[in-house]
């Protein structure tokens, strides 16, 4: 696995020099500051490339051109935001970086409720509990049409919820949910949120579909022409939420899109965290049926319970079985190396991480702190090489 790591850009409290002494040799970034929507310009590009190249680091992969909510709508301007899209692609390729990884959730990137989650050993971990979600929509944002989707007994247990909430807890819930975790490109207040929600009145399941179909057949052919990788992050959490259709949660979404628009320039970010959550989904079956369109990992894993509750879990603990997968990675790239195919190392990052040690007391990023991602590396990199050397690789 090629290791890379993600960095948010000069802001980031992880410096790159952190990253190389962590090992990672390719980053992971995108020029948050450009409106979403907007063309990445050359000189934009190159810009943040030459500081990631004077550190002695590779920018990798491109996490995320952000796709504008029109586009997911099919209404307003998009036709602009997709041409717009196609140019900022072609522009990534005139300053060489040819992975590109997006998602296509109506409104919400990753959702969380709650980033301070203390696990037993007194790191700090994201979590999303089902009866804080309810209580969110329920009471705080008054969302019409959310009384059907919970039991008496759920609306029961999320009104005591929000009734033994502070003025400031409900004030983190809301921020926690919709102010936008690092990567999502978007942030809204409650009364914005809920206008963007209506937006989307019309549109279920099938049409949210359909539109991205569309979307891939305008970009993946721009993609293919000049070589590059798109990669589709699945749903985070991956089921609909807030009323509100998601595609690529399962299986059958993603080989539905394969089926769509074959070429494999249309591939997907195979995020074990994210598809992890879903007991149905099967990562290795996953993994395996659609190895060849991997382009980008991120490598993490969560603990579920019943309920639809679950936290971020070290990263070789939890669901996810990371031995299984790391191994089908592993003889994947055997595979690659053998047909000769270009980037037969696929670039993985460790997703998330715990906010441990030093990082307790310093301001991180939810879920991208120094020392709890540097842990999730060292822990990878070691099972990678475990499974290569019992290969005899
Ligand atoms: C969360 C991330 C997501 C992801 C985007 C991909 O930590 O995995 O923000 O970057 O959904 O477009």
């Amino acid at each position: 696995m090629k290791q890379t790591w993600r960095w948010y850009g000069p802001d980031d409290p992880v410096q790159l020099l952190d990253i190389k002494q962590a090992g990672a040799t390719g980053i992971v970034s995108a020029l948050h500051q450009i409106p979403n929507g907007e063309v990445w310009t050359v000189e934009a590009i190159n810009e943040r490339k030459q500081i990631i190249e004077t550190a002695g680091l590779e920018w990798s992969v491109v996490e995320s051109i952000p796709v504008h909510e029109t586009i997911k709508t099919r209404s307003g301007g998009f036709k602009v935001y997709i041409d717009n899209y196609k140019e900022s692609i072609e522009n990534l390729v005139t300053c060489g970086i040819n992975i590109v990884c997006y998602n296509f959730m109506p409104v919400l990137d990753w959702t969380r409720t709650s980033l301070d989650y203390e696990v037993a050993d007194g790191s700090k971990a994201l979590r999303f509990d089902v009866i804080a979600f309810a209580a969110f929509e329920l009471y705080l944002l008054k969302r019409p049409g959310a009384e059907t989707v919970y039991s008496d007994a759920e609306k029961a247990e999320a009104k005591a919820h929000v009734d033994g909430l502070s003025e400031d807890e409900k004030k983190t819930l809301i921020n926690n949910i919709i102010a936008g975790l690092p990567g999502a490109e978007e942030g809204y207040t409650l009364e914005q949120f809920q206008t963007i929600l209506d937006t989307y009145k019309n549109i279920d399941a099938q049409k949210l579909k359909e539109n991205l179909v569309a979307f891939l057949k305008e970009i993946i052919p721009v993609a293919a022409q000049n070589e590059v990788l798109m990669c589709i992050h699945p749903d985070d959490p991956p089921y609909p939420i807030l009323g509100l259709p998601r595609v690529v949660s399962t299986e059958a979404d993603y080989a539905y899109l394969f089926e769509q628009v074959p070429h494999i320039s249309n591939g997907m970010t195979f995020c074990t965290g994210s598809l992890g959550v879903r007991a149905d989904n099967d990562l290795v079956q996953i993994f395996k049926r659609f190895a060849d369109r991997t382009h980008f990992l991120h490598l993490r894993s969560t603990k579920r319970d019943d309920k639809g509750n679950f936290y971020e879990a070290n990263h070789l603990e939890g669901d996810v079985d990371m031995f299984s997968i790391v191994k089908e990675v592993v003889e994947e790239e055997v595979k690659r190396k053998a047909a000769g195919r270009r980037g037969a190392s696929i670039p993985v990052r460790p997703d998330h991480g715990h906010q441990m040690l030093d990082d307790l007391s310093k301001k991180t990023n939810p879920g991208y702190s120094g020392i709890g991602r540097l842990r999730g590396l060292a822990e990878l990199r070691g099972l990678e090489l475990g499974i290569s050397k019992s290969l005899k690789l």
